[in-house]
């Protein structure tokens, strides 16, 4: 049984072309027959439903965090629309804080920008595959001296890491919580009802087989 958010991400995914079938390179050098673009949530009825599911996700976990935190550049209009879904469906009123990716050395300076970094961290990004680039983020969030204390991604492409383990699982093991709007498993389970392209699918389960964790 798929979450409400879990569907409502998915339609909109491929309403929007987020969500496309092919023949992609990953940043891992992988090739993977699916690809997930959060640019494509480009206009403000997709952000807006987008993030709404992230939140409404994010409540149902139960985590406390203080400040939410975009890594730069795809994490950043994510974190901040779901700081404002949070408040505004939820009640809930976190800091915002994000990155630069290059230090400014006038005006106000720095490399963070927003909340102060301090206190729980809840990092938003679009989505994990072996985890190198939430990895720097958490660094940086840690470096900053806050305690990053869970990960919300609208994919976890449910990949190997570094090691054996999946991306994820590496995380949850370094006692982080992760919230996903859909995994690999669900988005598999969710074409298996509605597609009729078996090819695909049979594609999908075979890329799972060969980088899934
Ligand atoms: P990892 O660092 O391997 O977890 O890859 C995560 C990054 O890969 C994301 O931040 C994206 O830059 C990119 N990516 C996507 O955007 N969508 C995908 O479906 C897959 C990737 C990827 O390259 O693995």
């Amino acid at each position: 049984m798929l979450a409400p958010w879990t569907r409502q991400f998915l339609e909109l995914a491929l309403e929007h072309r987020a969500l496309r079938f092919g023949q992609f390179t990953l940043k891992s050098g992988r090739i993977s027959p699916y690809f997930f673009n959060a640019g494509a949530f480009c206009d403000g009825r997709s952000l807006h439903l987008l993030a709404q599911c992230y939140a409404d996700a994010i409540v149902a976990s139960e985590i406390e965090f203080d400040v939410v935190f975009g890594p730069a550049y795809k994490g950043i209009p994510l974190a901040a629309t779901v700081a404002d879904q949070l408040y505004r469906s939820h009640g809930i009123n976190p800091g915002f804080a994000y990155n630069r990716k290059e230090a400014k050395d006038h005006g106000e300076g720095g490399l963070t920008v927003g909340a102060p970094l301090r206190g729980r961290v809840l990092l938003v990004d679009d989505v994990i595959s072996a985890g190198t680039a939430i990895a720097e983020s958490l660094a940086l969030i840690r470096s900053a001296g806050a305690q990053p204390v869970a990960v919300a991604v609208a994919l976890d492409r449910q990949e190997r890491g570094i090691d054996a383990r999946s991306a994820v699982q590496t995380l949850r093991d370094d006692g982080l919580k992760i919230i996903h709007l859909a995994s690999l498993n669900d988005l598999v389970a969710w074409l298996e009802d509605r597609d009729s392209d078996t090819g695909r699918l049979g594609q999908m389960i075979e890329y799972r087989r060969q980088f899934g964790a």
